[in-house]
């Protein structure tokens, strides 16, 4: 019970991913040109952002803070082919602290 309270306000500055684009496990016609990540709150910079086909190939070709919502990573992707992706991300918080996640989806191709 300590330890719960002693982590809550710490736990606030890391609320996690709110929602993404596509959402997790979705199945879409096809990788989308743009995914999204919707966080708890702003973020100072996006670490890593991968999303990777049932090859391992990499189709992320960048990842970067909204301009306009720094707690929103836009991410653009290249080459889709159909099958399933994982999308792992970390990103730096404003308390300067790593974190990270992943979720998965499918697009299902034509
Ligand atoms: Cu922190």
């Amino acid at each position: 019970m300590l330890a719960a309270l002693a982590v809550a306000p710490h736990a606030l500055a890391h609320s996690g991913v709110q929602a993404t684009s596509p959402k997790p496990g979705a199945v879409v016609q096809a990788l989308p040109a743009t995914i999204t990540l919707t966080f708890g709150s702003r973020l100072m910079r996006v670490s890593s952002v991968r999303v990777t086909d049932a090859k391992g190939v990499n189709h992320a070709t960048s990842a970067r803070l909204d301009p306009r919502n720094a707690a929103r990573v836009v991410v653009r992707t290249r080459s889709p082919v159909p099958g399933a992706y994982r999308v792992a991300w970390t990103v730096q918080s404003e308390d300067g602290h790593s974190e990270s996640g992943a979720f998965a989806f499918r697009a299902r191709g034509r």
